[in-house]
């Protein structure tokens, strides 16, 4: 299959109460594509009453959605996924012009799991059962979980389909209605979405507004008509939407930054074998999504015995990173999602030389060929250096990777928890030890132990630290969106 540039239209709209509706000031961004530097389209550039409007529309959606069955749910977020899908190249293709990424990550990763998220909430949603006790002879116990009613989501660009999923499903699963705000940079999957599914859902019960941050974000996460905010994007951002919700009183979960640190021990050389080879994959897997995941291995821990020949064959394997078109399906690393962040990572390429930190190879910009070459495009980068560098402590958000040796377990644990951040982690090795004890000893919220970047509906995901709180994924989730109401029943006919 050749995948291709979608084709969109010129603008536009907000999804309110079940239809697209021109911004109430009438002003529209531009969004283009890092890929090329071209237009897309033109999006609202939403304010408050665009907010308050969408609102709105939730609260009045809220009773009757809040009150629909388990099985009614489950059948709509059955046909979500289904659509999803039916048109999986189309979002697949979307999001690669939109964000830039290899079509062979969003063909293969990004869609198919946000499918798949869809479906685990449409099946778990109905697997649950309700809790009652009896707390003695008259007096029974009943546990009820109640949606919250309106939530708030705000969602960055790195993954816009699935991070969309990851939000959406648990909380229309649990009976709540959303207001959704997509990333400025990546507003085109989630309007494609609304144009395929929204009449699945009554009016009202899935709203999807544009705009940047400070305009459109703060008046949804501050608005006292929503029960609580959700959001994925970066800690000092994460720190200001708390701050926002917390004079409303309003719960927030947080999916912040990452600085993961993947350590691998001496015994994974042992054999020159398969193992080994998908060691260096797991290694390499820094410059996975250009490195723009919360979770991307950042930091690599070596062990010394084997640093030298190892390090060897992650040089080489990443210079043989196939980088590019994204649209081709045999690329790996396409374009940084915009200018900011090109010009953010290639900073940090001098922070880390003028730090002291050797460049093992790429540290520059990649200039792309063709109908890409006013794309922003990174080469795979490795530095060597220590862990007290800005390189290693601060996140970067690209197909950089900070590497260091360590001597023994204790060291690697002491550098792996020296940073602010605790959201993912990598440990390889053949030792059946360290393969249990290491893991418990890092302090992240996911731990891949001889594998990574794999993201699962049904294991739970988030953060220690300053990567934030709450968790993503699993029937846990659930949890997130509903409040627990207890009733006690007495059948005592005489005493209170
Ligand atoms: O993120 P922001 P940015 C990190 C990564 C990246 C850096 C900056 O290091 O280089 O953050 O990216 C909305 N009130 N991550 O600036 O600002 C914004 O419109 C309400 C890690 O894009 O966090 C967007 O929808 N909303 C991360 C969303 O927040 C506000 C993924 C994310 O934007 C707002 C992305 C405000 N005041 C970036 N300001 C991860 N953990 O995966 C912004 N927004």
């Amino acid at each position: 299959m050749n995948h291709t540039k979608p084709k969109f239209k010129e603008k536009y709209g907000n999804f309110i109460n079940g239809e697209f509706v021109d911004p109430i000031g009438g002003q529209y961004f531009e969004n283009t594509s890092p890929t090329n530097n071209q237009l897309i389209a033109k999006y609202p550039r939403s304010q408050k009453e665009d907010v308050e409007k969408a609102i709105d529309a939730a609260n009045a959606a809220k009773v009757a959605w809040g009150n629909t069955s388990a099985a009614h749910r489950a059948s709509i977020l059955q046909k979500i996924a289904d659509v999803i899908e039916e048109n999986l190249n189309e979002f697949a293709a979307i999001d690669t012009y939109d964000n830039g990424k290899a079509i062979r990550e969003t063909v293969n990763a990004d869609i198919p799991l946000a499918v798949d998220h869809f479906r685990y909430f449409a099946s778990v949603i109905r697997a649950e059962e309700g809790s009652a006790t009896e707390l003695n002879e008259n007096t029974l116990s009943l546990i009820i979980k109640e949606p919250l009613g309106v939530v708030a989501q705000i969602i960055p660009w790195n993954f816009p389909m699935l991070m969309l999923a990851w939000k959406v499903a648990p909380a229309l699963a649990s009976g709540n209605c959303v207001v959704l705000k997509p990333a400025e940079q990546t507003p085109s999957s989630a309007t494609f979405l609304m144009e395929k599914i929204g009449h699945l859902l009554p009016p009202g019960v899935l709203n999807v507004i544009h705009g940047f941050g400070p305009e459109a974000g703060k008046p949804l996460a501050s608005s006292s008509k929503v029960n609580k905010v959700a959001f994925t994007g970066e800690t000092t951002t994460g720190q200001l939407i708390m701050q926002y919700a917390s004079k409303n009183l309003n719960p927030v979960t947080m999916e912040l930054g990452g600085k993961s640190p993947n350590v691998f021990f001496n015994s994974v050389m042992d054999h020159d074998d398969e193992f080994l080879d998908k060691c260096i994959e797991g290694a390499v897997l820094f410059a996975f999504n250009q490195g723009e995941v919360c979770t991307c291995p950042s930091r690599l821990l070596v062990q010394e015995d084997i640093y030298d020949k190892f390090m060897e064959r992650v040089v080489e394997r990443t210079k043989a990173i196939i980088q590019g078109d994204p649209f081709d399906i045999n690329t790996q690393i396409g374009a940084q999602a915009s200018h900011d962040q090109y010009e953010k990572i290639l900073s940090y390429m001098d922070i880390g030389k003028e730090e002291g930190a050797k460049v093992l190879c790429g540290g520059e910009a990649f200039k792309a060929s063709g109908e890409y070459a006013d794309g922003f495009y990174i080469q795979p980068t490795i530095l060597e250096g220590h862990n007290k560098m800005r390189v290693f402590q601060e996140e970067i958000f690209g197909p950089v990777l900070a590497v260091c040796k360590f001597k023994d377990e204790a060291e690697a644990l002491e550098i792996a928890n020296d940073t602010l951040y605790g959201l993912g982690a990598g440990v390889w090795t053949r030792d059946a030890h360290q393969l249990y004890q290491i893991p418990r000893a890092i302090k992240a919220g996911r731990v891949w132990v001889n594998c990574y970047h794999d993201y699962p509906a049904h294991a739970p995901f988030g953060g220690y630290k300053k990567s934030g709180f709450g968790r993503e994924n699993h029937l846990m989730m659930l949890n997130h969106y509903r409040q627990a109401k207890n009733m006690l029943i007495s059948y005592d006919k005489n005493k209170l």
